[in-house]
């Protein structure tokens, strides 16, 4: 009969929310990017205070390399960019990368 219909749902759908993957951006050190233009860097496109700032490149400078920031992807990319696009200005090997998080 037309209202004996059966209207519940056949299947059962599990919400799936997944986090976007984050990504962080590494700071590499070199031998020939002076120390203030790589905390001026971080300063201008990462907005880091002094002290971060300088603690982040000496890190990098003893250690190789240092997390900066962990950020979305697109964020990543474009702080990347803007950092090598200053340094290449200046002559500069100095080098970010971004990569996705554990
Ligand atoms: N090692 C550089 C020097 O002695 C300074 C430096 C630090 C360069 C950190 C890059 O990511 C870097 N002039």
């Amino acid at each position: 009969m037309a209202n004996q219909v059966d209207l519940s749902p056949k299947t059962v759908t599990k919400p799936k929310v997944e986090r976007p993957r984050l990504y962080k951006v590494l700071l590499h050190n070199d031998d020939y990017t002076p120390r203030e233009f790589v905390v001026l860097v971080l300063k201008v496109v990462f907005r880091m205070g002094a002290d971060a700032s300088h603690r982040v490149m000496m890190t990098a400078h003893r250690m190789g390399s240092c997390v900066v920031v962990v950020c979305p992807k697109d964020v990543a990319e474009t702080k990347v960019k803007e950092a090598m696009d200053l340094a290449k200005e200046a002559e500069f090997p100095l080098m970010f990368t971004a990569e996705p998080e554990e």
